[in-house]
């Protein structure tokens, strides 16, 4: 095979380092909330789609629109003694820059609040937490400064290597590895999360005052390992060219 072959289209060819193995879930969005991989499957309340990147997107109101989905052991990144390793990607625009997104969380309000995991943006700081034995006041995490546009696609996704250590959060945006540039910190002693009974949800959060998100959420990849910058280069190529993962 040439080399203008063997990367037609800016993908390299036969060569995918994101096999089905590596995924828990994968939203896509096509008319439902549904795992195309896994069986986490969501129920969504006042959601629409429209046309997106890679066939129909989802299209949270910002007022209601939320996706609720059934706890799951595989949707927990513990053995109960270490934590695993994990990433999630999506893509997402935003309608309005006031507000937070909540793009993917396992945690939820109620008698008590339970936590697990996060990703979300408060305003334009991407955040990325994890908790300690559901324990909201002890975690480690991950924050960054995106001045974000109203309607232009990022591909964000998070990486965990399971090693209970700031140094194993990693964040990626489009085609750039910005770890770097983020601001990490831990809270307490962070010995590892917890397997809750906390429902997973995408779009929403909700504590005494709900956010929702403002705008598109696509391709929800939840993956069982860490991802790498060349991960992040091939999901962005394969979204830019319309193209699921799957
Ligand atoms: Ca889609
Ligand atoms: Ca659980």
């Amino acid at each position: 095979m040439s080399l203008a072959a063997a990367y037609m289209f800016g993908i390299k060819q036969g060569v995918n380092p994101i096999p089905l193995s590596d995924f828990v879930s994968y939203y896509e969005f096509n008319n439902n909330a549904n795992d195309t991989i896994g069986t986490n499957n969501g129920t969504p309340t006042g959601l629409t789609y429209e046309s997106g990147l890679v066939g129909n997107r989802g299209v949270f109101n910002g007022t209601s629109s939320k996706i609720d989905i059934a706890d799951n052991n595989s949707l927990s990144f513990t053995d109960g003694v270490n934590d695993k390793p994990f990433a999630i990607s999506l893509l997402v625009t935003f309608d309005t820059l006031s507000g937070s997104s909540m793009f993917f969380t396992k945690y939820q309000g109620g008698t008590p609040d339970i936590f697990e995991y996060g990703f979300v943006s408060f305003g334009n700081s991407l955040n990325f937490t994890l908790f300690k034995s559901n324990d909201v006041n002890t975690r480690i995490q991950m924050t960054f400064t995106l001045n974000r546009v109203v309607g232009q696609t990022y591909l964000l996704s998070v990486s965990y290597d399971g090693s209970k250590t700031l140094a194993g959060l990693k964040l990626f945006i489009d085609q750039t590895d910005v770890t770097a540039s983020t601001s990490k910190a831990q809270v307490g002693t962070y010995t590892g999360m917890s397997n809750t009974v906390s429902l997973a949800r995408i779009g929403y959060r909700g504590f005494a005052t709900p956010n929702y998100q403002d705008g598109t959420i696509d391709q929800i990849a939840i993956l069982n390992r860490a991802i790498t910058l060349t991960d992040q280069e091939y999901i962005y190529q394969k979204y830019q060219a319309g193209q699921s993962l799957i």
